[in-house]
């Protein structure tokens, strides 16, 4: 590929990470930049994490919901990579300084039991989930204001920065996450209400278009793997000295500080 190789971006969008600076959109600089050629270029930032001692626990899902979808012009959702040095304590604190414009939305997360390949219905993908979580997750575009098409986001790891677990480790069987309401609060306000409806239906369906999409690429979800399902609101800026907190009817509430 005549003028770029796919390890010299993943470095770009890994260093961009490492000195919270933001960096333009691949598409604006290399037109012809494809969804495959972002995955391949996910899978080298994967590495380069892999290469400072992290431990990848799991895959996030995005653009699950219709809104999200609809603004950027797809009908399928897009996967990355979670590793241990992502995950910041229910009640602890998130550094801003680390970050270039982080935004948190709630999720609900899914801890596998069971091996789960090819096309599994939902109930055989339920069927494998050991216990579902309350969850935040922190994104963090390494774009200049979140300015991104699908490839672009897609290298840049689904715009993954870190993910918050709540302490109720809830058996599948029994919760109903057809329609859970959700709240997003910040220092004690509601901000945002929704509901796990907004995850493609249902969050057992997300977990299903992933594995479909690991599927694909001969991959399969293995036990004690993590799932960030999808948004269940709009996500929304954090702020220094904030508190944040999720509350899901029936999973509880999952809780972080960010520094001041
Ligand atoms: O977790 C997400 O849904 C993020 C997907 C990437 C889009 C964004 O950064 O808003
Ligand atoms: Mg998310």
């Amino acid at each position: 590929m005549a003028g770029y190789d796919h390890r010299s971006i993943a470095e770009e969008l890994h260093e961009a990470e490492l000195k919270a600076q933001a960096v333009s959109r691949i598409t604006g600089r290399i037109p012809g930049f494809t969804l495959a050629e972002g995955y391949e270029t996910q899978a080298l930032l994967a590495e380069l994490h892999r290469n400072r001692g992290e431990r990848i626990v799991g895959r996030k899902m995005g653009m699950t919901s219709r809104p999200k979808m609809l603004q950027m012009g797809v009908n399928s959702p897009i996967h990355g990579f979670l590793t241990d040095v992502m995950e910041v304590s229910d009640g602890g604190e998130l550094d801003l300084a680390n970050r270039i414009h982080a935004k948190v939305e709630p999720e609900i997360a899914f801890f596998m039991g069971k091996k789960l390949s090819g096309q599994p219905s939902l109930a055989e993908a339920m069927g494998a989930v050991d216990c579902v979580v309350a969850a935040l997750e922190i994104i963090d575009s390494r774009f200049q204001n979140f300015d991104f098409q699908l490839p672009d986001v897609v290298a840049d790891n689904c715009s993954s920065s870190a993910f918050v677990l709540g302490g109720v480790r809830c058996r599948p069987g029994n919760i109903d996450l057809a329609n859970l309401g959700i709240t997003l609060e910040t220092n004690g306000r509601p901000q945002q209400f929704g509901s796990s409806a907004a995850i493609l239906g249902h969050p057992g369906r997300s977990l299903v278009e992933l594995v479909k999409m690991l599927d694909a690429e001969d991959k399969v979800l293995s036990p004690g793997d993590l799932v960030l399902a999808g948004a269940a609101t709009a996500a929304i800026p954090l702020e220094r000295g904030s508190r944040v907190r999720g509350v899901f009817g029936g999973l509880g509430k999952v809780e972080m500080r960010v520094k001041a």
